[in-house]
């Protein structure tokens, strides 16, 4: 099937924090691509990539970098598709680095951004607006939000014993 998601990262090493991403979508059984596009070091391939994504036929794309991670606000600025960032943790400064770069976006121009090394909850999000046009998918995001709750209930009560 051809990709509805695409998953991109500055660098082969943002992949164990971004694995989890495709991950998400997997469960959910969303077709998606990965790929390195990195903002500063192949610039061309990241306008190439951002400005043919949605005639491509994506419908979100997913980002990840660290330290001067400015590859998600640039995607976001051209493609209409909503990008999803994901600020990658480095050596230094855990991770605000990162969320810092990608979370101010100027007016017009918006990422939604998840928690520092949050691409689980990227892969979810993409899921989420996938479903918003698709019921099967919404059903099954709605499933899954039951299974987290029925797994704290069940936690809970493992406490009280
Ligand atoms: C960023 O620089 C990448 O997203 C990565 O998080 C970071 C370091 O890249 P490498 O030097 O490991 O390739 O652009």
């Amino acid at each position: 099937m051809a990709p509805l998601v695409g998953i991109i990262m500055g660098s082969d090493s943002d992949w164990p924090t971004m694995e989890a991403a495709a991950v998400a979508l997997a469960e959910f059984e969303v077709p998606f691509e990965v790929g390195v596009v990195s903002a500063h070091r192949t610039v061309g391939k990241m306008v190439d990539y951002a400005s043919s994504a949605a005639e491509r036929g994506l419908k979100a794309i997913i980002a990840g970098a660290g330290g001067a991670a400015h590859l998600p606000g640039m995607v976001a600025a051209l493609t209409p598709l909503p990008v999803i960032g994901v600020p990658v943790p480095l050596k230094h400064l855990d991770g605000m680095d990162s969320l810092l770069s990608i979370v101010q976006m100027p007016a017009g121009v918006p990422v939604a951004t998840v928690s520092i090394g949050g691409a689980r909850n990227a892969g979810l999000l993409a899921v989420r607006i996938l479903g918003a046009s698709n019921p099967l998918l919404q059903a099954k995001m709605a499933n899954f939000q039951a299974s987290l709750e029925k797994l704290v209930e069940e936690k809970d009560a493992a406490l009280r014993q």
